[in-house]
């Protein structure tokens, strides 16, 4: 038996599969795994209800970017004609009602432990089980284990000097406190202008005294338009949900629109202004898929990013203010997106003001504020970290997995992230991992992405139960070719040019710079992924 597995005291529970997660990937890996193939399955969940992302993210103003219809189940036509959604985009509330609508409908809670942070996980081969230990001190026991545990999950809480002197409170947006934070007549600094700044800073200036955003990096930001949904759209989406399920399936980023076939070039400047115009209005995604070279050369994606950077300048009053929050040093869409309800709007408000750290960066938090190193002092009762994620790989290295002969999923993977399809590691048998890096994810909208990995997964394990298949792990040589492949799909786009961003690990101090997520689209990874099963698993090694 492994060391991970001695340390923990106490009888060990010994099922078929265990699930960490229990956001969209958990829940679902559960009901196929229980009530597809009928193993015995414990599901291991961190918080104490379901959602994973939308039980955590309830910083104000949190919503999603895909639209609600899109942002769903497809994989039961009951469920889909079971539940309405009530706005273009869902918020963190309904969603987080809709997972639990799942969790009930399926009978899923009776599986799942809430409260229990999965703390290692270790891989024996003499009995070929992963021993799961957890922060509560349970042990548990499983042929398969899988790893649900979301792309977005590990807060990145920068180590700013002075940050635990800070005599007031502040509140990483991933990590919200349950019951909400009263900003009411509160100084409030916020740090990140990322797609969650972006969303919570109009709905903070709202009810604090002040708001001051500290930017480091300008970001573009589209509208969102959200509205509530009309009853002829809700009607619609049910009706045509085959074709919308067929439509997601088929396009590059699991959304249900395409990219349009013509090249910004085609057309004249006056023409393209009024598609990019015609976009804008339409709001959220629809802008970057206005052409279909604007991810891929550099002149077309200039015509976008200058303008968004037209759009900030029309809105902002102040030019100052304005030139500081256009001057965006990355092409448009190579860093996530964000689209917004009044953010740059909010500039415009006399209770908030815009430090741009580039010009003048924080020297250190104080007992007061936040102090810059030209000696300003912004004094603040309130700091909300902004501040993103240890992305893809966080969450899977801060569970310490060791593999077969006690390899760390650390050490396997110092020089970045080394996966087959996203989906296995190898050395790691048995151990799958639902939208890992080296797979589309956090490119597409992730509930269909999720789908795709938990029914591949589903379908391999059942395969290898028909087959008297003990263990899969992918080889070497399959994983070598699959990270050339994902380093060759992100070097055909403008991705990397995004120094910057957390697609390549840059905005965690000592995390190798890798693009981690799998750009070569997702109708073409789904179509890869079932070839390789078609072939009898090629690229794996079964035993
Ligand atoms: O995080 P981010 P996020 N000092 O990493 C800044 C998804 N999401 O939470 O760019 C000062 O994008 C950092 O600056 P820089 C979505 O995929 C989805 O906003 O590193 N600033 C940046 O401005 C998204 O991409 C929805 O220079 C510091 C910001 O903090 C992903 O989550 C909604 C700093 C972080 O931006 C992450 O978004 C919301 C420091 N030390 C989010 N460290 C949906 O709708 C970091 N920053 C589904």
């Amino acid at each position: 038996m492994s060391p991970a597995a001695d340390a923990s005291p106490g009888p060990e529970t010994t099922v078929d599969a265990i699930i960490v997660g229990a956001g969209f990937a958990g829940l679902y890996q559960l009901h196929c795994l229980r009530d597809r193939l009928g193993l015995s399955v414990q599901v291991l969940e961190a918080g104490d209800g379901v959602g994973g992302t939308w039980y955590w993210n309830r910083y104000p103003g949190a919503r999603c970017d895909s639209e609600s219809h899109s942002y769903a189940f497809y994989f039961s036509d009951e469920l889909l004609q079971d539940w309405t959604w009530s706005e273009r985009y869902p918020g963190q509330a309904e969603i987080l009602r809709y997972l639990n609508h799942v969790a009930d409908r399926f009978d899923l809670r009776r599986d799942i432990r809430f409260g229990t942070r999965v703390t290692g996980a270790a891989y024996d081969a003499a009995t070929n089980r992963w021993h799961v230990r957890t922060e509560t001190g349970e042990r548990f026991a499983a042929t398969y284990l899988i790893t649900a545990v979301g792309c977005l999950s590990a807060a990145n809480v920068p180590d700013i000097a002075g940050r635990d002197d800070f005599a007031g409170r502040w509140y990483h947006t991933g990590l919200w406190p349950q019951e909400g934070v009263d900003f009411r007549g509160r100084r409030v600094g916020m740090i990140g202008t990322g797609s969650t700044g972006i969303q919570a800073a109009p709905v903070i200036a709202e009810a604090a005294a002040h708001l001051t955003v500290f930017q480091r990096t300008a970001n573009y930001s589209i509208p969102a338009r959200n509205a509530p949904l009309t009853e002829d759209f809700k009607r619609w989406a049910k009706d045509n949900a085959a074709e919308l399920r067929r439509l997601m399936h088929s396009t590059v980023n699991g959304h249900p629109h395409r990219i349009a076939e013509r090249s910004a070039h085609d057309v004249t400047p006056e023409e393209r202004e009024a598609i990019y115009r015609a976009a804008w209005e339409k709001g959220g995604l629809h802008l970057r898929a206005a052409f279909r070279d604007i991810l891929t050369d550099r002149a077309a994606n200039d015509t976008a990013s200058d303008f968004l950077r037209a759009r900030i300048r029309d809105v902002v009053k102040d030019p100052k203010t304005a030139e500081i929050l256009s001057n965006i040093d990355h092409p448009f869409a190579t860093k996530r997106p964000p689209i917004d309800t009044g953010y740059f709007e909010t500039f415009n408000r006399d209770n908030v003001s815009l430090v741009d750290l580039r010009a003048t960066p924080i020297e250190r938090i104080t007992p007061a504020g936040i102090l810059l190193r030209d000696g300003t002092e912004h004094a603040l009762d309130i700091i909300v970290f902004a501040t993103g994620f240890d992305a893809m790989t966080g969450p899977l290295l801060r569970m310490d997995i060791q593999g077969r002969d006690g390899l760390a999923l650390g050490d396997a993977w110092r020089a970045g992230p080394q996966t087959y399809l996203g989906l296995q590691v190898a050395g790691f048998p048995n151990l799958f991992t639902v939208t890992g890096p080296g797979s589309p994810s956090v490119l597409t909208n992730m509930p269909v992405a999720i789908e795709q990995h938990v029914e591949w997964i589903t379908d391999c394990i059942a395969h290898m139960r028909e087959q008297g298949i003990a263990r899969i792990e992918p080889r070497p040589e399959a994983v070598d070719r699959w990270v050339a492949h994902v380093n060759e799909a992100a070097n055909a786009t403008l991705l990397p040019q995004a120094g910057h961003s957390w697609y390549l690990g840059a905005n965690v101090p000592g995390k190798p710079r890798v693009f981690m997520p799998y750009a070569g689209g997702l109708a073409r990874y789904r179509k890869t992924c079932a070839e390789v099963a078609a072939r009898g698993y090629e690229g794996f090694a079964l035993g």
